[in-house]
């Protein structure tokens, strides 16, 4: 198939800005390539993304949706980046055969009945606003089979879970090296913002005596200033915003991963790099990693928000093998895994589109 890719308006391909959602547009551009598909992927100007065929669109980026309030008004910037690359997908619609949207905004849902071409939207974050949960409500009612998530947890935050594709995520597992032998120090990865938690698993760390290193865009600084006030005894070592072949040299070592998701986070895509590198993780028993995670195999699910919970996942960290970590990667998420998942996906919205229904 012919697909062009949409990316998020938040940030240029390879900042960090986008959060999970750059990892996820290209893991599937490579996963889908491999399987002989052409893919061509419109982004912000800047943007990176080494051996695809990318459009850069000029435009004053999209402010977060995470940062607004869930009433807020649906807002575009002036001069929106969002609005350029949406004219660009109008104007080259008859070249492709699936439009894929990764934007977590109002625009590209409302544009899907005004386009020819159809229009695979990849959900990327759970409910956050009345304006989105509107739109992709009215995306479901007139085109069913669209909607794409990563996480049963992350639809059912909606009204049309019913009708989701839950294609979880897929990753380049040849990226990831097993480590047998872990050093002495646990890894939280993110952006650094309220919703992530980050404050729970600093807590946890001061409790359990063992080393923290921090990795990911600090995304609130005041947030950021706030745990180094409210614990500056905590062992813990920020590491900055790392790109992927970096993160995982330094995360593969780790004894374990802390996810403290304050939000239904969607996926969890940091799940599947430590897991892949036999990393096992302990999780809040919420969103996305609830449903990746196997407890007491691959690691632990705790009470969501509980920070003793946590310590006591930390304490029994050494009790999971780490080989059983890689292996459900190997089964679950490969590139082929995820493939697999997002071509059958793609089938059921052709199929309706060829039925005319
Ligand atoms: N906010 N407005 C907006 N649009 C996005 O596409 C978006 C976002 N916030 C976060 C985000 N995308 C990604 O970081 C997550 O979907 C992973």
């Amino acid at each position: 198939m012919r697909l062009l890719f949409l990316s998020t308006p938040v940030g240029p391909l390879g900042s960090g800005l986008g959060g999970g959602v750059e990892l996820t547009l290209k893991n599937l551009a490579i996963a889908l390539s491999q399987q002989g598909h052409a893919i061509t992927i419109v982004a912000p100007q800047t943007s990176v993304l080494p051996g695809f065929n990318l459009v850069e669109v000029p435009g004053n980026l999209q402010i977060t949706a995470q940062s607004q309030t869930h009433d807020a008004a649906i807002s575009l910037p002036s001069d929106a980046v969002l609005g350029h690359m949406w004219e660009y997908a109008r104007q080259h619609q008859a070249d492709y055969d699936l439009l894929v949207n990764f934007a977590y905004d109002w625009l590209p849902f409302y544009l899907t009945t005004f386009f020819q071409t159809p229009i695979a939207h990849l959900v990327s974050m759970g409910s956050l606003s009345e304006a989105m949960d509107v739109v992709t409500a009215q995306v479901a009612a007139h085109s069913p089979q669209s909607l794409g998530v990563h996480s049963m947890a992350q639809a059912e935050t909606f009204s049309w879970a019913e009708q989701a594709h839950n294609v979880k995520n897929g990753f380049d597992l040849s990226q990831y090296d097993f480590c047998a032998e872990p050093e002495n120090y646990l890894a939280w990865v993110g952006r650094i913002a309220p919703e992530k938690g980050l404050q729970d698993a600093v807590q946890a760390v001061e409790k359990a005596g063992v080393p923290l290193k921090i990795f990911g865009v600090v995304q609130d600084r005041d947030y950021w200033k706030q745990i180094q006030t409210n614990y500056p005894a905590a062992p813990i070592e920020y590491c900055g915003f790392v790109e992927t072949d970096q993160l995982q040299a330094q995360l593969r070592r780790a004894k374990g991963l802390l996810m403290t998701p304050h939000w239904v986070e969607a996926f969890g895509n940091v799940a599947i790099e430590a897991l892949a590198c036999g990393v096992p993780v302990v999780a809040y028993a919420r969103g996305g990693p609830a449903e990746i995670v196997r407890h007491g195999e691959t690691g632990w699910l705790v009470e969501p928000d509980v920070v003793p919970a946590l310590v006591n996942g930390i304490r029994d960290i050494e009790k999971i093998d780490r080989m059983a970590c890689r292996w459900q990667t190997e089964a679950e998420y490969s590139l082929v895994a995820m493939s697999d998942r997002v071509e059958a996906w793609f089938a059921d919205i052709l199929a309706v589109v060829d039925a005319g229904e």
